[in-house]
């Protein structure tokens, strides 16, 4: 399903879908907006999210999935001989079901490998036997259904070296060579990557992969491409970032950028929002700008299915929607390398309906409204609730229900709304059997 917005208003107000609602009415899906491109638009998935709202974002905007860890060994080999498809065959499922391509993600690394492995004696070549049996099952599995496998996950040190690992431990690094040949023997349709994560402007790092892909290439080893995690902070791309695509794509190799995210410090901030749309942006035109960058895979679609706030105290909001799925700043910039519209083509003052908690019988909501190149001097903000819920109480505007229709205007205090700026009003409500988000229209 296509998910829509309604918008209304042909001046400053303008109304926009709440949690639930992907995009301004008159945007065209990432996944077509990169098509017409000839790029790839991806997110990472977890498996288990893929129904309601999340499935329907995730099927309408992108047209490639990354499982998440559902093709880990971790994951796929929990016990020696015990395998576990389960998440890993619903995500190609719903791929294929939503014609979108997979990139395979991951075969060969040092982390998320189930203890039995990680915590083994083997002779070298117990450990080389282990490695080409998993590749081999997995591959074969999945062979002629993925795009893409990231064969190689992070096999190198900040300086270039190698990092020490179970694999170059124990194999020495032609493991990398002989991962890429197993692979290609059971899924020759499947294109090859070596992904690294700081390896996306020139620095030591990538010039070890770069000379790595170079060696690879020059013995006939089936090395297709380079993957650019690019888990990047605020303001911080790397200005050689377009520079060291194109050095990876002139070795006559695809790239991919396959696990964008940017984060900042929380909370998030209006300026903080636009910083990261420029962010967005500048990544997405370097891809767009070489040929041989296939597209952007972003490291999960929403602010609630991140892996950022559990690693990286204090921040958070790294991607372009937030955490009600509503879509943030970097949407529109992604939509706009794309060669999508900038800005909504009327109005620039948006409300914006969530829950913020839930409980057996009531809840907690509130609308926020913000302008963008226009302001407003007070405001009236309206819906019908479809499900019968009914409003107590309400803070920092007045509101009143009559039937199924609620209308909320300003208080006294927080009447105007500065372009650039935001006013927020909560409430509490009751509900019963199911609370679909209304749609909000602004006034
Ligand atoms: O998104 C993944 C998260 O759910 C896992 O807890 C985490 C464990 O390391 O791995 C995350 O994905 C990683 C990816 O597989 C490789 N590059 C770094 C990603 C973030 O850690």
């Amino acid at each position: 399903m296509r998910l829509t917005a309604v918008f209304t208003g042909a001046t400053a107000a303008a109304a926009l879908l709440a949690a639930g609602a992907t995009a301004h009415a008159a945007d065209i899906p990432l996944r077509d907006l990169a098509a017409a491109k000839g790029k790839v638009i991806g997110t990472a998935v977890t498996g288990s999210k893929l129904t309601g709202t999340y499935g329907d974002i995730a099927g309408a905007q992108f047209n490639s999935l990354t499982p998440g860890n559902a093709m880990k060994w971790e994951t796929v080999e929990p016990s020696r001989g015990t395998f576990n498809w389960a998440e890993a065959d619903q995500i190609v499922a719903f791929a294929q079901a939503h014609n979108q391509q997979v990139r395979g993600h991951t075969l060969v690394w040092h982390s998320q490998n189930p203890g039995w492995l990680a915590n083994g004696s083997w002779t070298p070549t117990e450990l080389s036997g282990l490695l080409q049996n998993h590749i081999t099952t997995e591959v074969t599995r999945y062979k002629g259904k993925l795009a893409a496998w990231d064969v190689v996950n992070e096999a190198f040190n900040e300086d270039g070296t190698y990092r020490s690992t179970l694999w170059y431990n124990g194999l020495g690094s032609d493991y990398i060579a002989q991962a890429l040949t197993w692979a290609h023997a059971a899924d020759p349709s499947a294109k090859l990557y070596i992904n690294d994560y700081n390896v996306e402007g020139v620095n030591a790092k990538s010039t070890a992969l770069y000379n790595l892909v170079k060696s690879l290439k020059a013995r006939g080893v089936p090395i297709d491409g380079v993957g650019l995690q690019a888990h990047l902070i605020l303001g911080q791309v790397p200005s050689t970032f377009q520079q060291n695509i194109q050095r990876f794509a002139d070795l006559g190799v695809d790239v991919a950028i396959t696990e964008l995210d940017i984060r900042m410090q929380l909370p998030s901030t209006d300026a903080k929002l636009t910083q990261q749309a420029a962010d967005y942006k500048t990544v997405m035109d370097a891809c767009v700008a070489v040929t041989r960058c296939v597209g952007v895979t972003v490291w999960g679609f929403t602010d609630s299915d991140s892996w950022i706030p559990d690693v990286f105290d204090g921040y958070g909001a790294a991607t372009p929607y937030d955490e009600n799925y509503a879509p943030k700043p970097a949407y529109r910039a992604i939509a706009t390398s794309l060669g999508g519209t900038s800005t909504p083509p009327t109005g620039a003052c948006t409300a914006t309906y969530s829950v913020v908690s839930q409980w057996n019988s009531g809840f907690t909501g509130q609308v926020r409204i913000a302008c963008s190149g226009a302001s407003l001097s007070s405001w009236k903000v309206g819906w019908t609730y479809g499900a019968g819920q009914q409003i107590s109480q309400a803070w920092n505007a007045t509101c009143t229900q009559s039937g199924a229709t609620v209308s909320c205007s300003n208080a006294s205090y927080n009447g105007t709304v500065a372009d650039g700026g935001s006013v927020t009003f909560g409430f509490n409500a009751s509900w019963s059997g199911s609370n679909p988000v209304p749609t909000v229209t602004l006034g």
